[in-house]
Formats: structure tokens, sequence, C-alpha cells
């Protein structure tokens, strides 16, 4: 029998983001895909030009009915424009005791739109976060959340931890967002030892990163993976392309639909960073800004 993964997250016309690509996925993994709507959004692969959000009530009519149906294996949550919906997305979760939820910090999109507002990202911290199996900020989203500016490997130690302070279990923060492709930190102990000096360093952790990138012939992107206090680097060759309207959806929706199919955390990270890396490598370059990336099954 199927999974059922839900997604509660916005609606992205042009199909790129929010809750049409989650569904994609989920059925790019054989999963069942349902999803209740946040906010319609008005947008195409240029830009964000507006949002008419739903209520808290809506958010519960919608979900709870397809709660009680089909069940609900695993859920992910994108943008959640409002207070009162993350409130209210707080109490299905919990009233239902819904497990394998994992939450994507959706703050801003490509394009520079405000998909949530302080109040309401202060109400997803203290509400969700204790909830969620897994959070998935992207580097401008873990900045704005936890307050540290990330420009190297132990700011993003900090912030993971000030994130679990904050009641996250485990964090995945997304290094597509490194200026420069400064993704592929020390990975390896033998690089660490090479360049004892250079940790905090910015210059030194450029000419490392360099090196290691001219010596593979490739530039990374390194996504940071917190089981707990474990830091585990799960990476990909970084494509240099404009084609990444909704990447961090498609990830959370991978990772919800690996969860669902009982795969653990890691491997359920593992599998999504590949899906993405892939949908990113073969985008079929569509519309004049952001194409979307080609969900396709695995
Ligand atoms: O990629 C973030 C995101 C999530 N959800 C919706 C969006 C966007 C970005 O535009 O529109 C609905």
């Amino acid at each position: 029998m199927s999974k059922i993964c839900l997604t509660i997250a916005g609606l992205d016309p042009s199909g790129g983001a929010g809750v049409v690509a989650d569904v994609k996925t989920f059925s790019a993994f054989g999963c069942f895909g349902t999803a209740a709507i946040t906010s319609v959004t008005f947008q195409n692969t240029l830009g964000v030009f507006g949002a008419v959000h739903q209520t808290a009530d809506s958010i519960r009519q919608q979900v709870q009915p397809v709660i009680d149906d089909l069940g609900i294996d695993a859920l992910k949550t994108g943008m959640l424009p409002t207070a009162e919906i993350i409130e209210e997305v707080a109490r299905l979760v919990r009233d239902n005791k819904l497990s394998n939820f994992v939450v994507d910090p959706v703050v801003r999109s490509t394009s520079g739109f405000d998909l949530i507002d302080d109040d309401a990202l202060r109400s997803l911290i203290k509400e969700l976060f204790p909830l969620a199996a897994i959070i998935t900020p992207n580097i401008p989203e873990a900045e704005r959340i936890s307050g540290v500016a990330i420009e190297n490997e132990q700011d993003i130690s900090d912030a993971a931890a000030v994130m679990r302070e904050m009641g996250a279990r485990n964090v995945l923060i997304k290094g597509g967002h490194f200026p420069n492709a400064e993704c592929r930190m020390q990975n390896a102990e033998s690089d660490r030892k090479a360049a004892p000096a250079s940790r905090g360093y910015p210059d030194a952790d450029r000419a490392v990163k360099e090196r290691i990138e001219a010596e593979s012939g490739k530039r990374m992107a390194t996504d940071y993976l917190f089981l707990g206090t474990e830091l585990h680097r799960i990476e990909g060759v970084r494509h240099d392309t404009s084609s990444t309207h909704g990447t961090g959806c498609v990830l959370s929706a991978a990772i919800t639909a690996n969860l669902a199919l009982g795969k653990l955390l890691l491997e359920a990270v593992q599998i999504a960073k590949a899906f993405v890396n892939e949908a990113i490598r073969t985008a079929p370059n569509l519309g004049h800004g952001h194409s979307p990336i080609n969900i396709k099954s695995t």
C-alpha cells in the first residue's frame, strides 16, 4: 500500500515550488501526495508578486479530514505565513500525534520576497521546532533564525547549536548559498591537518578550498546534517546554474517521502540530496527567470 505524505505549504501557480513541487516529489518516490494550502501566491520564475493567506480555520478544515480518512505516514511544512497558521499546524501535529515531521523554515523566496513575518518566525521556532524530526534551513534562513552570521564551517556549527537550544532535535543546513561556492570546507581530516591555522580565517579557508576544488576539478555544494550534535557532511557536486526554483521544497519533500518509506534520517537526507542534485543537473530551463528543477521518478 502506498505511503501517504502530506505537505502544508504555499501554492506556487507556476509549479516550481510549494505544494505542486512537493506532491510531484512525493509521487517520484512512489508515495501518495496530499496537500493543504497555507497561501495562494502570485508568481512565476521571475519573482513573487503577492500572496493571499489562508486562515487557521482553513488549515484545520483542509488537514483534519485527510488525516481522519487516509492517515499520514509523514508530513512537511513549507511556507507558513502567519503565527495563527503555525499555531494551528502545531495543534494538528500534537492532537493527531503525527510523526516524521519535516519543517522547512521558509523565510524568503529566491527572488527576495518575504514569505513570513517576524512574529510568525518567532512562533515557528517556539511551536514547531520541538515537534520536528528535522528542520532544513538554508544559510540565509539559518542566519535569520539563529542570529549567527555564517561565513565558515564553525559558524554553521554555532548556528546549528543555537537552533538545537531553540528545540530542534536535528538540523540540516543547506550549503548551496555559500558565496562563491565556499561550501567545500576542510572536509577530510587530512585537509584539516594540512591547514591547521586556517580555521576561522576566510582567506586561508578559501585557499584550502580552492586547492581541493582544483585537485578534484569540481566545486562542491555541501549540506551539513546535525543528528543531535553529530555532524554529517552530505556532499554534492555544485552545478553553476540559475535553475534553482523550488530546490528547498523538493529537498524537504524528498526527505519526507523517504521517512514515510521507513528510511532513517541520515539515509533519507542522503537520498534527498542526490535526488535534488540530479533534478538541478537536468533542469528543463523553463521560463525567463529561475527555472524549476526536474522532479522525476527514481
Ligand atoms: O522556495 C521557497 C518557497 C516555498 N513555498 C512557496 C514559494 C517559495 C518561493 O517562492 O513560493 C509557495
